[in-house]
């Protein structure tokens, strides 16, 4: 009995260590020792927009994007780091004030803060919509961070450059019936297709100087148009607002080229726009 346990005990460590191996395969390669290994950082393939101390909370903070600063509807991503340590910091409330400093005025822009106090891959994904391009101003984006380790408060001013993109990716227009100024910004499909892709953009109304929050008022339609070549396409899907601002349909890019997706905004029966557009190469 005790000599098959003890076979038994044997075959199952047999056949653990060659799965373990098998499953191990990969990392086997034979270790080059002259390389130094390079840890992956969570920023790698991003672009830094700007870093600045949120001073009183003992944070670095810096602030990523995708690819540079533009006018239009940003992705960030923000990375908070101890300044002593330079460790990432995983668990702060994060909150956004964006401003532009002009010749004779400031406004804010609208944004979305981190939508939890946890970081995901390290960094706390946000969006900033900037209105308006560097050339006439100066951005600041003020990132305020609690720090849950120490229960610190403090506020980094991070300096933006914001270029106008080609081509553009946010329009404003003023409503006739409220008089209100509305800005439109593009969100581009993530992963691009030949076929139905999600057509999304969202809506902020300028409320004052320092307040742009969402719009969800109006009844929006698209018609894409291929302008080289004078023709649509069918199997379009009307975008509705799904929260927030944002408004979602589906595109049918049947080729690959320059789409141009004509937009129409209507506030109840009044066509309030139907001036402008957002390009989209496939
Ligand atoms: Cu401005």
């Amino acid at each position: 009995m005790t000599i098959n346990k003890f076979s038994y005990s044997l075959l199952l460590a047999a056949l653990f260590t060659v799965v373990a191996i098998g499953c191990k395969k990969k990392e086997n390669v034979i270790p080059d020792t002259n390389t130094p290994v390079t840890p992956a950082s969570p920023t790698d393939g991003y672009t830094k927009l700007g870093n600045a101390y949120a001073t009183g909370a003992g944070i670095m903070v810096e602030v990523y994007g995708k690819e540079a600063a533009f006018t239009g509807y940003n992705k960030i991503y923000i990375a908070l780091r101890d300044s002593m340590t330079n460790d990432f910091i995983e668990s702060a409330e994060v909150k956004l004030a964006p401003k532009m400093q002009m010749a004779t005025m400031s406004h804010a822009a609208p944004f979305e803060n981190p939508a939890s106090a946890t970081a995901v891959n390290k960094l706390f994904p946000a969006t900033v919509s900037f209105i308006m391009s560097s050339s006439t101003g100066t951005w600041t984006l003020g990132v305020q961070v609690q720090n849950f380790a120490n229960n610190k408060t403090g506020t980094a001013d991070v300096a933006i450059e914001v270029k106008d993109p080609t081509p553009m990716k946010m329009f404003s227009f003023v409503s006739p019936v409220d008089s209100g100024k509305y800005f439109i910004g593009f969100i581009p499909p993530a992963n691009p297709t030949t076929g139905l892709n999600d057509f999304e953009f969202v809506v902020y109304k300028k409320a004052s100087m320092m307040m742009f929050p969402p719009d969800s008022s109006m009844t929006v339609t698209f018609e894409p148009e291929m302008p080289t070549m004078n023709h649509g396409s069918p199997n379009n899907v009307q975008p509705v607002h799904v929260g927030m601002g944002h408004y979602k349909g589906k595109v049918n890019f049947t080729m690959p080229g320059l789409w141009r997706m004509h937009m129409e905004f209507k506030s109840g029966t009044t066509v309030v726009d139907a001036t402008h557009y957002f390009d989209f190469t496939l």
